[in-house]
């Protein structure tokens, strides 16, 4: 039998079976926390510090202090991979504003717990790199910046849940969502591109998408080809009617979107752009200078 995975719950390890937080910890009772997910690759937690950094600037869009250092987070995130004897893996990050009473007031809520979990993980749809994905534009309109943002990696996914429920219960992949003008935001977990005339377009943050750590390896690796990548913002349309499109996000890495609402993307397969950054992604997140090792 495969031994159970540790789980890192307030600087103590406990067996994945045994590793449970309160009733009472807001996080549960409100979604009152934040996280992040991360990937390792062959050793190396693939951009590690700035996924820390992102979580401690979420905590303190929301005011929650997190109980220990940048430094003592990443130390502990090394050595809960080590301890689970892992080289590829999915670490995932989680702070919670702690245990309180029934009411909202995080007052109550003297300390906040974190929770960090190291586990394998595979979301991709099969041949969805080779053959692109399908996807639909939700009715479910992406929070706006003056409400529980997506800027924040909060514990409230409901947003993105509700658009993944339609896409699922349409038959399609994925799911884009909308700000509340009408201009394309991003997927339910991962930031969208579009390529027209040989240039790449996204959504600027003002419509509330999460400024992503792949989109930006993404934004650069396309740089340093020579392509322009440019923030505007994204009509239905214009997406209908781009040469190509993907997906960047941790979980998802960077795929091709082949269909929007039954419209094809270009050829409806991934094309010439996607392609060469596919490759050059594949190359930067086994890179040494990209993260932080594992083992050393
Ligand atoms: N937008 C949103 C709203 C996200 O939650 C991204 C974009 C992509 O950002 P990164 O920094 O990962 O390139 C995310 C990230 C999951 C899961 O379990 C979701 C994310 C990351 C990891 C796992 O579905 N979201």
């Amino acid at each position: 039998m495969q031994k159970e995975i540790v789980i890192y719950i307030d600087g103590v390890y406990y067996p994945k079976s045994q590793a449970k937080i309160s009733v009472y910890d807001h996080g549960l009772l409100y979604g009152d926390g934040v996280f992040e997910g991360i990937r390792a690759y062959e050793g190396i937690v693939f951009k590690l510090k700035e996924h820390i950094e992102r979580l401690y600037r979420s905590a303190h869009a929301i005011t929650l202090k997190i109980p220990i250092s940048k430094e003592e987070m990443l130390k502990a995130v090394i050595k809960t991979i080590r301890k689970n004897k892992l080289f590829n893996a999915y670490i995932r990050l989680v702070v919670t504003r702690g245990v309180g009473d029934l009411g909202l007031d995080p007052r109550k809520c003297p300390k906040a717990s974190v929770i960090i979990i190291a586990d394998s993980i595979n979301l991709h749809v099969t041949g969805a790199k080779d053959n692109g994905i399908s996807t639909m534009i939700s009715w479910v309109r992406r929070n706006p910046v003056d409400t529980t943002t997506h800027e924040i990696k909060s514990l409230n996914y409901l947003n993105s849940i509700l658009a993944k429920i339609e896409a699922s219960l349409t038959g399609v992949d994925e799911a884009i969502c909308l700000d509340k003008n009408g201009f394309i935001v991003e997927g339910v977990g991962e930031n969208l591109f579009i390529v027209k005339s040989g240039k790449i377009f996204t959504p600027p943050s003002s419509t509330g998408a999460l400024e992503g750590i792949t989109a930006k390896v993404a934004t650069r690796l396309a740089k340093n080809m020579g392509i322009e990548v440019t923030e505007k913002n994204i009509t239905p349309f214009q997406l209908f009617t781009a040469e190509e499109a993907f997906f960047t996000g941790t979980a998802m890495e960077m795929v091709p979107i082949k269909e929007v609402n039954n419209r094809k993307i270009g050829k409806g397969k991934p094309g010439p752009i996607t392609k060469k950054l596919m490759a050059a992604f594949q190359k930067v997140i086994v890179d040494p200078n990209e993260g932080v090792p594992i083992y050393n």
